[in-house]
């Protein structure tokens, strides 16, 4: 299988993250990807495709944020990374924000994810990747590995948070669409619920959105994810969400994402991305599933039999130790 990553998504590197309460140090570290790297033998170089297939999924003015923000925090004289801490939850309205902190907190929805001054540069070789692994797909590979990190699924249209900035599973099936495939699914088998992808594709027809991941009842992100949200408008059963219990052991989440499989046969897609976290490892450092090791090819077989062409896009996966051969794994499955 071919597989993309590029060395410069390793420059957005925070140092600490605000967790339970306290700083702690950050867990979504450039390490990450070098496990992968190390496990699956190398990766190939992504080739640039400009800023008009993250344009088709993200704003221009969050654009102009992520890349303003690291300066407008040394102006405003703080040292250290930029973190957000008042959000416009009550009384949104479109307003002409100047001040660092109201543009953070307007275009995030948790105080987790810090930004640098490196974090835009990795976040767009981060998008870069993504294309890389979808175009090998459209120009004919069966399925494709895109080194993925940071993660992308938590990040909306016009909000960073959960680690992510760029939305690269989003920026993916659109890249799809956009190349003529008429209908696109993403399969999120990421531990946490995959809030900026849903949001992205929320009134949307042409691109399926189906999730299995922990009860947004007891885990992050916690206002979306639960069964009953299904898609609006044009999107109304584009959506597909399979919350599951703390404990989740791999019949179960084979079960579910059997589920999401049937759902997106249904659906008849061109071209399938699969978002894919390893934090549903029973390891996990954040997280509460019992996948082992050898449970991944089998999820990854379920989901090559139904044939559709597929790019893979990292997501999450915490214990870095174990990191490389539960993805490496994966992709054996393929
Ligand atoms: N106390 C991804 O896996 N922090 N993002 C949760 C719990 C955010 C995870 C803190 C976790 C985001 C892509
Ligand atoms: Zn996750």
């Amino acid at each position: 299988m071919r597989r993309f990553h590029d060395s410069a998504q390793a420059a957005h590197a925070p140092v600490q993250e605000l967790h339970n309460g306290a700083f702690t140090a950050y867990a979504e570290t450039p390490a990450r990807a070098e496990a992968i790297l190390r496990a699956i033998g190398g990766a190939e170089q992504p080739a640039d495709r400009g800023e008009s297939p993250i344009l088709a999924v993200h704003t221009p003015a969050y654009i102009t944020a992520l890349k303003t923000i690291p300066a407008l925090w040394r102006a405003a004289g703080r040292p250290g990374e930029a973190i957000p801490y008042a959000f416009p939850v009550v009384g949104r309205r479109p307003l002409a924000l100047s001040r660092v902190d109201a543009l953070l907190g307007a275009h995030s929805f948790d105080a987790t994810t810090p930004i640098t001054p490196e974090t835009w540069g990795a976040a767009y070789a981060n998008a870069q990747t993504a294309l890389a692994a979808t175009h090998a797909v459209l120009d004919g590979e069966r399925a494709a590995f895109a080194l993925c990190r940071p993660p992308g699924h938590h990040a909306g249209a016009d909000y960073f948070g959960g680690y992510c900035h760029l939305n690269v599973a989003a920026i993916a099936a659109q890249a799809a669409r956009d190349t003529g495939v008429d209908r696109v699914a993403i399969l999120d088998i990421d531990y946490h619920h995959g809030n900026g992808t849903q949001d992205i594709f929320w009134t949307r027809g042409d691109v399926f959105y189906a999730s299995v991941h922990a009860d947004p009842a007891t885990d992050y992100p916690f206002f979306w994810g639960h069964a009953d949200e299904c898609g609006a408008g044009a999107g109304e059963g584009a959506t597909l969400n399979l919350p599951l219990p703390h404990g989740t052991r791999a019949e179960a989440f084979r079960a579910a994402q059997a589920r999401a499989l049937d759902a997106i046969t249904r659906f008849a897609p061109g071209l399938l991305v699969v978002s894919f976290g390893a934090d549903t490892w029973e390891g996990d450092p954040i997280s509460h599933f019992a996948l082992t090791t050898g449970d991944y090819p089998v999820l990854a077989r379920d989901i090559a039999a139904r044939g559709w062409p597929t790019a893979i896009v990292m997501e999450g996966g915490y214990a870095v130790d174990a990191l490389g051969a539960n993805v490496a794994a994966f992709l054996s499955g393929f």
